[in-house]
């Protein structure tokens, strides 16, 4: 038993279904937590898992609960999960700490990348990633989602990246450090609530046998890290671009007249902009995560194929 196997409370069905090399698809908790509202978060929580079902794979949504790493929740859990007040952010750095302690965390892409890879899961849906933040040239607030990508063995299906980020140094940092970035089914690198960021993604992927294949190819040589395949929201929930944009400019500057920084920020920023375009763009939030939950389990079902 490897040392790392103590901490985990693997869910029996992913147990058994990660024993067959089955497909599992990882979600992650910080959504949950910290980035989306009571009760929507627990209506899209559990649609994700669903979701996943429906398309041939078996969901581990990993959260910590009182210092135990949870791979799988139950739905008692997810509910307690989604209504708590003070659940820890918890990203790579955190992860001793809140284990130590004996907190709840709520795990970022990082923290779940690592976890997911540490129970054997390769494949993980989220809704956007963290990356570069506008401004970083002098805050340097850069999400150690990024540096995650490049070492741990997890691909993320994710709708890109938000334009509360500086998505142009965002896509430069993934390349230097040598993160595949994906779009799906086009050729432009999505932007979170709106299908199209203004930035060609590096890769296009025109279905999930060749994202399962890239990814085995990859980890076949040893390249470790991760990869992102971009998903663009369905355009029938797309918030269209002037709202957001607009939306996302005031709320970057509230954040700044008050001093919001840190790990406080992206949920900051995803409250204020709920707020100004009236709840549209949670409606987006939700639908993009559901669609990417589908390609998380077509592009882990196509790789438990080829093995
Ligand atoms: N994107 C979302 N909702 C979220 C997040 C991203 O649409 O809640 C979360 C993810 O867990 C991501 C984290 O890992 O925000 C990034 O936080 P930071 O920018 O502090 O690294
Ligand atoms: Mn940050």
């Amino acid at each position: 038993m490897k040392a790392v196997e103590k901490y985990l409370d693997i869910q029996g069905e992913v147990r058994e279904a990660l024993a067959k090399g089955q497909a599992v698809v990882a979600l992650e908790s910080t959504i949950i937590s910290h980035g989306m509202p009571y009760p929507d978060n627990l209506e899209c929580a559990a649609a994700c898992e669903r979701i996943v079902r429906e398309h041939g794979a078996i969901p581990a949504t990993i959260a910590i609960l009182k210092g135990r790493v949870k791979i799988g929740l139950t739905s008692e859990d997810l509910s307690y999960l989604a209504s708590a007040k003070s659940v820890f952010k918890c990203s790579r750095r955190d992860l001793g700490y809140v284990l130590a302690r004996g907190l709840d965390g709520a795990t970022t892409v990082a923290a779940t990348m690592i976890l997911a890879a540490r129970a054997g899961i390769r494949f993980f849906a989220t809704g956007g990633v963290g990356g570069v933040h506008r401004g970083a040239e002098s805050t340097m607030d850069i999400s150690a989602d990024m540096t995650e990508l490049q070492t741990t063995d997890v691909c993320v299906i994710s709708a890109g990246v938000k334009s509360i980020l500086d998505i142009g140094r965002t896509l430069e940092y993934l390349e230097t450090l040598g993160v595949p970035v994906a779009a799906f089914s086009q050729n432009r690198f999505p932007a979170f609530y709106t299908p199209d960021s203004g930035f060609d993604a590096p890769l296009r992927l025109d279905s999930a046998e060749d994202a399962a294949k890239m990814m085995k190819i990859k980890w076949d040589f040893d390249l470790h890290g991760g990869a992102i395949i971009g998903n663009p929201i369905p355009k029938e929930y797309a918030v269209p671009p002037e709202k957001i944009n607009a939306a996302i400019d005031s709320a970057l500057k509230q954040a700044g007249e008050r001093g919001i920084a840190g790990k406080a920020l992206t949920p900051f920023l995803l409250d204020k902009i709920k707020e100004l375009t009236g709840g549209e763009s949670l409606e987006a939030n939700k639908h993009l995560v559901y669609n990417n939950a589908a390609l998380a389990a077509d592009i882990a079902s196509a790789f438990a194929a080829l093995k």
